[in-house]
């Protein structure tokens, strides 16, 4: 049994209400278990594949889900970075390895089942991107049609490719993010469609499996859970799981929540900084890492409860920190990411750098979405291939051989 109840004021709400925001005080909505009546088998999980759908137990769907087979997605050591910051047990969840290339599709598969099991006929949401090739692609697999609203010139190339190819209605805006996703919750509220951003409580339980499958490959609690923050859905939503799992008795501690920003656009690190309870938002954010581009994230209130409980701390790094990451992580891991995902490890390497992490800490990063989501910003920041005629003696001499 679950229901919805207002992170604020603690309204409950029916698990089957289309609702959002609380009536009551307008916060938003989270899933609440009854953890007691949930008998989880640690080792009935384990045998289970990794995968967002091994928790069920702690989701909100009943049934058979619409899965393209979301999570199970690998943990890498990062060797090679972490020797070169002093932290032998750095590591990073690529969560580019999910079916559309980020971790929105785990927030998907459990938001377009519950639009489902709902009785929803439409889905919708606004995005910086990867939740609109995320959403565009569950829609098609649920049979449902969607609408994605995008802040015009500023989505990267492969995910307004995915948006379309799947089949989305794709509007973009002349104006930012945060006004798109104010219109499209005014536009499900007057119209019907079920709102698929990061304001749907549904969408953030299958988010939460991040924190599961990090904890269960490392086979303990990491000290440190690293995320890139644009939203702060994400960040919260890991948080929340991990509660749960202590609730569970399944694990005793909690990670120290820690959330990266980029400099153009940090109100959650301003507030942690500040010490602030309401966030000031920056109206014209702007970074290289468009993905987080964004203003007035909307789960700021439980990302900053998330990050001082566990005692975590927020930053901000620059475009050319971020772009240094995505490189140093390409070429010394081989691990391929878009700019915001390196954000995370790139706020690691200033916190490491600036003295206020423990070198022995073991620290998982998430990096939320693949190299090839923005082909545009690689090309622009590597050489273009050489080009030679075709003979053997032009090539030698490329390669000055
Ligand atoms: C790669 O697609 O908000 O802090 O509309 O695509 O949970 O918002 C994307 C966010 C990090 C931030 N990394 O997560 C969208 C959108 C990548 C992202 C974030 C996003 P939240």
């Amino acid at each position: 049994m679950y229901r919805l109840v207002c992170v604020h004021c603690a309204a409950t709400y029916a698990p089957d209400q289309i609702i959002y925001t609380c009536n009551r005080c307008g916060h938003l909505l989270a899933v609440e278990y009854d953890l007691d009546d949930i008998e989880v088998f640690r080792g009935e999980w384990d045998r289970r594949p990794l995968s967002v759908w091994r928790y069920r137990e702690i989701l909100p769907v009943r049934g058979e889900p619409i899965s393209l087979q979301e999570g199970g997605t690998p943990l890498y050591h990062l060797k090679e970075i972490g020797r070169e910051l002093g932290l032998p047990e750095l590591y990073a969840k690529h969560e580019g390895m999910n079916p559309t290339g980020s971790f929105k599709d785990r927030g998907m598969t459990v938001g377009v089942s519950m639009a489902c099991q709902l009785g929803m006929t439409s889905v919708a949401c606004a995005s910086t991107g990867n939740t609109s090739a995320s959403l565009a692609a569950y829609a098609a697999r649920g049979g449902i049609p969607c609408v994605v609203l995008l802040p015009a010139g500023k989505v990267a190339l492969g995910k307004v490719a995915q948006a379309l190819m799947h089949g989305a209605r794709v509007i973009s805006i002349r104006g930012n993010f945060d006004r798109a996703l104010e219109m499209v919750h005014e536009l499900c509220i007057s119209h019907g469609l079920y709102l698929l951003n990061s304001v749907n409580p549904y969408r953030l339980e299958g988010q939460k499996t991040i924190g599961f499958e990090a904890v269960d490959q490392l086979g303990d609690v990491p000290d440190r859970f690293v995320l890139p923050v644009g939203n702060a859905g994400n960040i919260s939503a890991v948080y929340k799981g991990l509660r749960e799992l202590e609730a569970l008795g399944l694990i005793d501690r909690l990670p120290m929540m820690t959330g990266i920003q980029a400099a153009g656009s940090q109100p959650v690190v301003k507030a942690i900084e500040e010490n602030l309870n309401v966030l000031i938002p920056e109206p014209e954010p702007e970074t290289v890492a468009t993905a987080i581009r964004i203003g007035a994230p909307v789960n700021a209130e439980k990302a900053l409860v998330a990050i001082r409980a566990t005692g975590g701390t927020a930053a901000a790094v620059t475009d050319d920190e971020i772009l240094c990451m995505q490189r140093d992580l390409a070429r010394m891991e081989g691990i391929g990411v878009e700019p915001a995902s390196a954000a995370s490890v790139a706020g690691i390497r200033k916190l490491a750098e600036e003295g206020s992490i423990d070198r022995d800490e073991r620290i998982v990063c998430v990096v939320t979405g693949h190299l090839l989501k923005d082909p545009e910003t690689v090309v622009r920041q590597c050489e273009p291939p050489l080009e030679i005629d075709a003979d053997l003696h032009s090539l030698l001499s490329a390669l000055r051989l």
